[in-house]
């Protein structure tokens, strides 16, 4: 038997909606593709550095273990590939861009990220702001593998994941957009999964 009492909420109705996890023209993958366009550098963590160069040319640089020594924080978010795979509730853990870019001086609109290997990606500095971005050197629990760009990589799990530049080396801020790698190669300078932004003009 079952009672009034314990009726849950949506009983009567469609199931309870959330937000939707799906943008437009997605599919949900449960194993994690392996998407590079070269082959995966090789980079040890006392070579690595991270470094941030203003307009004015001024650099801001982190080694491997002044990164370690900043505030880490350990998101769940989901990723979304343009070739239209979607995963869910990915974990993480790395350095804010709003930790990193706090002590930089700039007015630029613009970023580029670069990478180790040459891989090159745009974005708008607003979307690197408000935790939104990260640096990140884990996944799932471990280090990151470095297929997936261990020792680290971009997350910007707002756009799509060609913007996750892996094997991050550093950014550029610019006064100006300046396409990267894929956007070069007719891919959206944003690529906002939400408004379908997979290709120029989109
Ligand atoms: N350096 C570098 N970063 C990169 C890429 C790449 O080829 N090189 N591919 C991008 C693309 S298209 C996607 S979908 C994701 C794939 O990340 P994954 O291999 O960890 O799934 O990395 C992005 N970052
Ligand atoms: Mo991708």
């Amino acid at each position: 038997m079952w009672s009034m009492g314990i009726v849950s909420p949506g009983f009567h109705g469609r199931r309870r909606s959330g937000p939707p996890r799906l943008p437009p023209g997605q599919y949900l993958e449960k194993g994690f593709p392996v998407l590079s366009a070269g082959p995966t550098p090789r980079v040890t963590r006392d070579q690595w550095e991270f470094v941030i160069t203003n307009e004015a040319g001024r650099r801001y640089r982190w080694s491997w273990s002044e990164f370690l020594a900043l505030p880490s924080e350990t998101p769940t978010v989901d990723i979304h590939c343009v070739t239209q795979w979607s995963k869910l509730d990915t974990v993480w853990q790395g350095v804010s861009l709003d930790v990193l870019l706090a002590g930089v001086e700039t007015s630029a609109d613009f970023a580029v990220a670069y990478s180790y290997g040459g891989y090159t990606t745009n974005l708008p500095l607003d979307d690197l702001l408000d935790g939104r971005a990260w640096v990140v050197h884990r996944c799932d629990g471990g280090d990151l593998d470095p297929e997936h760009g261990g020792p680290a990589r971009l997350l910007v799990p707002h756009l799509y994941f060609w913007k996750s530049a892996k094997w991050v080396r550093g950014l550029r801020l610019l006064p100006e957009d300046e396409p990267g790698f894929w956007e070069a190669a007719g891919y959206h300078e944003r690529g906002d999964p939400w408004l379908e932004q997979r290709y120029r003009g989109d």
